[in-house]
């Protein structure tokens, strides 16, 4: 099946995705990469974020808390599997270990943004800021995507390669 027209779109978003995708937040040891959020219906009420943090220092540091101008509050969030189902915990802290990273991603820990301020629209972007126990914050800038960014890029722009759409509620907010 040859659809160049489509295609050569979904090329064009997705070199438009990583180049933003790039930017990286640097602080006292601790870097910060590819902060995206998945976009959602409007009315969803929450909304959830995803990032990578390594610690470039020897010593373990903790992700304690975030704030944005996008949510009513931020929450540490993790996904697990629990009697076949995909619930949500909150967790009071992530340890980012020493020389070590730590991959917030679907299925596992997530940045979820409570009480929605503003849509999570593909291509809008906002402000963010992480807290740490030992570390000064960071703040990035969070891109919102309709798919999963990274190698597993659907080329053709459309569709849904990871499932992600259809693990979250549009609200998702059915917290265990
Ligand atoms: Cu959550």
């Amino acid at each position: 099946m040859v659809r160049p027209f489509s295609a050569r779109k979904g090329f064009a978003w997705t070199t438009a995705a990583c180049s933003l995708l790039s930017l990286t937040a640097f602080a006292d040891g601790l870097s910060i990469e590819t902060p995206w959020a998945l976009s959602l219906p409007a009315v969803s009420k929450n909304g959830a974020v995803y990032l990578i943090i390594r610690n470039h220092a020897s010593e373990t540091d903790d992700l304690i808390g975030g704030d944005t101008p996008m949510a009513q509050r931020v929450e540490l969030h993790r996904h697990i599997l629990q009697d076949g189902k995909v619930m949500m915990h909150r967790v009071e802290a992530v340890g980012i270990p020493g020389n070590g990273s730590v991959s917030f991603e679907p299925g596992g820990y997530h940045l979820m943004l409570m009480g929605l301020r503003h849509s999570l629209d593909a291509g809008y972007r906002f402000p963010l800021t992480l807290r740490f126990r030992r570390s000064a914050e960071l703040s990035v800038q969070v891109q919102v995507l309709d798919a999963l960014p990274g190698p597993h890029h659907d080329m053709d722009g459309h569709g849904n390669p990871s499932g992600v759409k259809q693990e979250q509620s549009p609200d998702h907010g059915d917290h265990g």
